[in-house]
């Protein structure tokens, strides 16, 4: 996507661009700082978003889907391009091994973007390598934790190869009927292994360990919740965190609550951005329920506001979703949208007030101050931000009229399958 054809599709658009910024602008306390704030937040892109899938059943290719490492940052660079804030792609191993790393990273760094968190894989199996039928880390086999290990050492140093700084481990291990596993056999296993994975982190790593309550096992999962993560986040040390997925959780779970409290305990890893409706994890973040969304951003700036954090990179951001129906990359530019405008409403609240009404149990003056950010539109003070950074006013508006899903049709093919679920 060539700067000029942004910049030719931005001069048609302003002058409506302009009247609707003027409009919310005008209520806007410390605008500019605001804008640097949103501007400055960026979102990383996991490899296996760019294809279709998420899907247990039939995958559906959308057509021209990359079909290699080099085509899915071509991806990512497109979407950095329009929307300014997706500056980092998050690599699977073994799904995107990168041959050759330096030639990757300078690809990369030529569409301006970096290599977030590396992420692991123990829940498929390799060719010729033993099973992970019953888990991998927890194994009752030690073989197979040995094993286990060694993958997750081997993604670290492809992380390091690519200048990353954080290893992002999510484990499927669990037990499909009562009586399958010993609890806290599994558990001494689990924290044994991450503690041989944590030994071989260099110094300015981290280890993210995500929780997931079901699904691949539906009777127990060894990392469940955040508070299995986070007993062995502390048994481990400094460097091991707790990542929290949005949609690896149970109905209702007040997640703003458990983000409160990791980030006072500085055990806050960041965020697989998606949305759920039952119990799945793959819908597009903010699809179904921005109001909780917005809560989470709530705590999350007023935490790291208490901690002195910088927002865009005190933790880690990155979307964790796949999906069968729409374009990838489409959704992947809502996506950001979405936790842009959370974000936005989030640093919109009068937090001066909102500390006064909670001293005084004012609880209708509460709930009126955070919605009163919550039903703002937001939508052009993140246009504006994103015009000032180069990118364009309406992204997916100019993925549309400038024909590129058919170009990489074209390019690329009908038919190319990307790796991933
Ligand atoms: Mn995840």
């Amino acid at each position: 996507m060539e700067q000029q054809k942004i910049d030719e599709f931005n001069h048609q658009h302003i002058k409506d661009h302009q009247r609707k910024f003027d409009f919310v602008a005008e209520d806007v306390n410390k605008l500019d700082d605001v804008l640097q704030k949103l501007q400055a937040f960026n979102i990383a892109i996991p490899s296996w978003a760019l294809g279709t899938g998420g899907t247990r059943f039939g995958r559906f290719s959308g057509g021209g889907e990359p079909r290699n490492l080099e085509e899915k940052i071509a991806d990512v660079g497109m979407i950095h391009a329009l929307n300014r804030s997706s500056n980092s792609i998050s690599l699977h191993i073994p799904w995107d091994i990168p041959k050759n790393a330096n030639e990757i990273k300078a690809l990369a760094s030529g569409y301006g973007l970096h290599f977030d968190a590396v992420n692991s894989n123990t829940f498929q199996d390799q060719p010729g390598e033993l099973s992970y039928k019953f888990g991998s880390l927890h194994h009752t086999d030690k073989a197979v934790r040995d094993q286990a290990i060694q993958h997750n050492i081997e993604v670290i140093k492809y992380g390091v190869e690519l200048g990353s700084n954080a290893l992002s481990v999510w484990l499927s291990d669990g037990s499909n009927f009562p009586g399958q596993l010993n609890f806290r056999k599994a558990f001494q296993n689990t924290l044994d292994s991450l503690q041989q994975i944590y030994a071989a982190l260099p110094d300015d790593w981290k280890v993210w360990i995500e929780y997931k309550p079901f699904e691949p096992n539906f009777y127990s999962t060894t990392i469940a919740d955040w508070g299995q993560s986070h007993l062995l986040a502390s048994k481990l040390g400094k460097k091991a965190l707790t990542l929290v997925d949005l949609g690896h959780h149970l109905p209702n779970t007040n997640i703003e609550q458990i983000v409160s409290l990791l980030l006072m305990e500085q055990k806050l890893a960041g965020f697989h951005f998606n949305d759920s409706k039952y119990g799945d994890d793959d819908l597009t973040v903010g699809s179904i329920n921005p109001y909780q969304l917005f809560l989470i951003f709530n705590e999350l700036v007023e935490g790291m506001d208490a901690r002195g954090l910088n927002h865009a990179t005190g933790i880690g951001w990155m979307i964790d979703a796949s999906h069968n129906v729409k374009d990838p990359i489409e959704d992947l530019i809502q996506s950001v949208e979405a936790i842009k405008i959370a974000y936005a409403q989030a640093l919109l609240v009068d937090t001066k007030a909102l500390v006064d009404a909670q001293q005084n149990n004012d609880v209708a003056k509460a709930q009126e101050i955070l919605q009163a950010a919550y039903r703002t539109d937001v939508r052009p003070l993140i246009a504006e931000a994103r015009l000032r950074a180069g990118g364009a006013l309406d992204p997916i508006g100019l993925y549309r009229s400038g024909g590129v899903r058919d170009s990489l049709i074209k390019q690329r093919g009908a038919k190319t399958v990307a790796t991933g679920l």
